[in-house]
């Protein structure tokens, strides 16, 4: 900084009285400044609506000015850089989490008090931002407050996708899917950039051209798209460091086609023009398949080129070579989707900044790393040759280079060794020739990390076993976590006041192993009161919400048993409802005296299907055609419940969870990468009631086992009996219950008919025969435990207390320090 520019910027700053203010009389003139000039209504007449948008404009003010701060801060620094590559982030609302992490929560709640509004039902007015599907996507989010809350100098870049995760509305207990549009009454959390843009190419042509002597390759492009940059800020708690999120919208090129136009056919060619948007416009609704869709690889290849432009651009602003290029920047890849990045780093440093080949080879692998989120080998991104050829001529050229290279140094190592040559190849032999993106990935990246430690295990010994054996120190885990900031203080504040009440402090939110200090505690029955007294508050919450959502009244009374995540086979709702089913039975054959002693319980199940997934969408229409008949038999009467709730997205989410007793992490073993719902529940003191898969496996060594109600085959077990293709004999209770799908008990046998067969005439591939028996004893325990609220609270407040492992923070600070060798950069003042 030169001094005459120091001296200028200090005088701005006495000019504005440095920064805004936030006390509550400040607070209400820029909200209602804001409802006046920004919302334009009079400010003598405004509705909860406006009154949000006012105020969440003035938090926005807020947010900027931090923003600002903290991106100059890390120009000036020049640390490490972390940029961050999703397809998805799932960042429900943002008002409370802003206001928190600003802390300025309290004198918001003042400010709107005295105009008479309420600060909770202003945050009611904002529609989620979903852009994402399910784990991976809200992994995302949780990781981007981690990285802000942790100073470190990250970026997010992602897709602005118009419309996001459809809206599931339910009609005669069938899924629909709706669009989502939340982008129609504005978002005032993004900042659009339209200075910053970039063009994006596709299709077309590789040429050869001699170029100072230099044999180079041109990329004739068939398709110019631009790039518009929207910035999120992503606020830290406890700092005032505020990181970005920069989505890319597809607008058309600017760089006119003179062709169409030139056939003076002007409406169609602009009409034409303005199809490129829709490579931003919607999400992939899919789950965990692949499909091989066009779009989807125009959508990858969008974002991965527009953040790799601008993260280039940035660095060569600051550097005069590429020779610190690795020293300065790492690029973290979420599972496969933003691999494209790989082939496109190598092609902008060769083609484009006159880089060797070597030397652009050798910085991609010192940048890259992956972190995969997949158990099964079906679940791994295949493009067909011919599709990335067509798309992305001189990429394709870039991976069968790579692949080359590859190959020869398979061969230094094993000899000609042809099936492992064929099983590790980038590129998949076959009818139809596909790019397979993990090989590339794992070929390319410094580290490949699992998502929780018996993933890696899995990765090891199966889907990348080859990889493993000639790599085995570029693969690691990184057990995941959720942030403790959403998944408590925003969404549960009840529990938060509670429990800084009892350490004394409420450092927890930043340092959360601090909440093992409620372990002492865990029998002090003035704590246990008072913890009891606060879930029922949240219960009670629950409850008016399932009223508004479904028109059920419920009884708080009861056990509330959950299970909200994203509908899958292997996930199996289908046991957790025929288990329902099970239990509906045995009530209905008990006599008076049997079932004085039944606990009542709610159960809830909430998800999406994939629009395309049948079984996921029968499996939804069971659970409704099973709960209208239980919910309306007057001789069960509040003895069971069976709710389900339409459109489950993360705000549901904070609701649903602060408000259960129990919650279901029910997968088969072996098929649930980490998992991360379990983590939420555990946080708020929810206890779980789970198989021994994914991340339930560090719980159970975190709370113990006594603490939870485990069930279901060992992951060995399942391998085994998979491998011996052994069947077991259908348990007498399940045969039982899916006879009652089947004769049509619950109505529509034949809808329901594929759904009883894939448990008793295709195998019953994810073993719910196996497993029914200690599912329902583990169930039974859960009943005999809730009786005894001592020993529940107990277990609850030791739930709390042993959840610090899960919180992202903890995985972020592994992530920094071995994988991305990225130190905190702490903006002052
Ligand atoms: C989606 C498409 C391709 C590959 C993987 C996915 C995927 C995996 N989407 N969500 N996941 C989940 O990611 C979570 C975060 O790591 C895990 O906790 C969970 O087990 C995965 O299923």
């Amino acid at each position: 900084d030169s001094g005459e520019e120091k001296g200028k910027a200090e005088r701005v700053f006495e000019m504005m009285d440095g920064f805004l203010k936030n006390d509550p009389v400040s607070l209400q003139k820029d909200i209602l400044d804001h409802v006046e000039f920004t919302v334009a209504r009079s400010r003598f007449s405004f509705d909860d609506f406006e009154a949000y948008q006012g105020m969440a404009h003035s938090v926005r003010d807020r947010l900027i000015e931090r923003w600002h701060d903290t991106q100059q801060f890390f120009k000036k620094k020049d640390p490490k850089r972390l940029y961050y590559l999703s397809l998805e982030f799932l960042m429900g609302r943002s008002l409370s989490n802003s206001v928190i992490n600003l802390g300025v929560r309290d004198q918001y709640m003042d400010a709107l008090n005295q105009l008479g509004f309420s600060f909770e039902i202003l945050a009611e007015q904002e529609g989620d931002a979903a852009l994402g599907n399910g784990g991976l996507a809200r992994l995302s989010a949780c990781q981007m407050d981690s990285l802000a809350t942790m100073d470190f100098p990250a970026w997010g870049y992602g897709l602005r996708y118009q419309f996001g995760l459809f809206r599931q509305v339910i009609l005669d207990g069938f899924q629909h899917e709706q669009p989502d549009y939340w982008l129609n009454f504005g978002n005032p959390w993004e900042i659009e950039r339209v200075d910053v843009s970039y063009a994006v190419k596709f299709y077309g042509t590789v040429e050869e051209k001699s170029l100072n002597g230099m044999n180079c390759k041109v990329w004739i492009p068939g398709e110019t798209v631009e790039a518009v940059a929207y910035d999120n800020p992503i606020p830290g708690y406890g700092t005032r460091n505020t990181i970005n999120l920069r989505l890319w919208a597809a607008k058309p090129s600017g760089q006119y086609d003179m062709e169409s136009f030139g056939t003076g056919d002007y409406i169609n060619a602009v009409i034409d023009r303005q199809k490129a948007e829709t490579i931003s416009s919607v999400l992939y609704p899919d789950d965990r398949s692949y499909q091989g869709k066009e779009l989807r690889l125009k959508q990858q290849y969008f974002f991965v080129s527009a953040s790799v432009q601008d993260i280039i651009r940035r660095f060569k602003d600051s550097h005069s070579s590429f020779d610190e290029f690795h020293e300065k920047i790492a690029l973290q890849l979420t599972d496969t989707h933003p691999s494209l990045a790989i082939p496109e780093v190598i092609r902008v440093l060769v083609d484009e900044e006159q880089l060797s080949w070597k030397e652009a080879c050798d910085i991609a692998c010192k940048i890259f790393s992956f972190t995969t989120h997949t158990v099964v080998p079906e679940g791994l991104e295949k493009i067909p040759v011919d599709l990335l050829g067509s798309l992305l001529p001189r990429h394709l050229q870039i991976i069968y280079d790579i692949n080359f290279s590859f190959m020869e140094e398979l061969k230094q190592r094993f000899g000609l060794d042809y099936n492992r040559l064929s099983r590790m190849s980038i590129v998949e032999e076959g009818a139809v020739k596909n790019i397979l993106m993990a090989n590339l990935s794992m070929v390319v990246c410094h580290t490949v990390n699992g998502v929780s430690r018996v993933h890696l295990d899995t990765l090891k010994s199966k889907v990348f076993k080859d990889f493993y054996e000639l790599w085995p120190q570029k693969f690691h885990h990184k057990t995941n976590g959720v942030t403790q900031r959403r998944w408590l203080v925003v969404s549960n504040p009840g529990l938060c006041g509670l429990i800084s009440k009892w350490l004394g402090t409420d450092s927890w939110i930043r340092e959360v192993d601090l909440l093992l200090g409620l372990r002492e505690h865990a029998e002090n029955e003035e704590l246990q009161h008072e913890w009891r007294m606060v879930r029922r508050v949240n219960k009670i919450r629950l409850v008016e919400f399932i009223e508004t959502m479904t028109g059920m009244k419920v009884s708080p009374d009861a056990m509330f048993d959950v299970q909200i995540k994203r509908i899958h086979e292997y996930k199996r709702q289908l046991l957790n409802i025929l288990g329902i089913i099970h239990r509906y039975d045995c009530i209905k054959n008990m006599k008076d005296s049997e079932r004085r002693r039944v606990v009542p319980r709610v159960c809830i199940i909430g998800g999406k299907a994939a629009p395309g997934y049948e079984m996921a969408k029968k499996i939804i229409k069971l659970c409704h055609s099973v709960g209208e008949m239980i919910n309306n038999d007057p001789d069960i009467g509040d003895l069971l419940k069976l709710i389900f709730i339409p459109d489950y997205n993360v705000s549901v989410a904070e609701i649903v969870i602060p408000g259960s007793d129990l919650s279901q992490h029910i997968s088969t073993a072996g098929h649930e990468a980490s998992g991360t719902g379990s983590m939420k529940f555990l946080m708020n003191g929810c206890l779980l009631l789970a198989t021994a898969d994914g991340s339930t496996l560090e719980i159970i060594e975190e709370i113990g086992e006594e603490n939870m109600f485990i069930c279901g085959a060992k992951i060995h077990e399942v391998n085994m009996m998979r491998e011996k293709g052994e069947t077991i004999k259908m348990p007498l209770e399940l045969a039982r219950v899916v006879r009652m799908v089947r004769v049509g008990y619950f109505g529509h046998e034949e809808y329901f008919k594929p759904l009883c067969d894939s448990i008793e005439s295709s195998g019953d591939f994810y073993l719910l025969g196996h497993d029914f028996p200690s599912y329902l004893e583990a169930q039974a325990a859960a009943d005999m435990a809730f009786v005894n609220q001592k020993k529940w609270t107990k277990m609850s407040i030791l739930n709390t207390a042993g959840s610090g492992k899960f919180s992202s923070d903890r995985t972020i600070g592994e992530y920094a320090e071995q994988t991305w060798g990225v130190e905190p950069c702490r903006c002052p003042f």
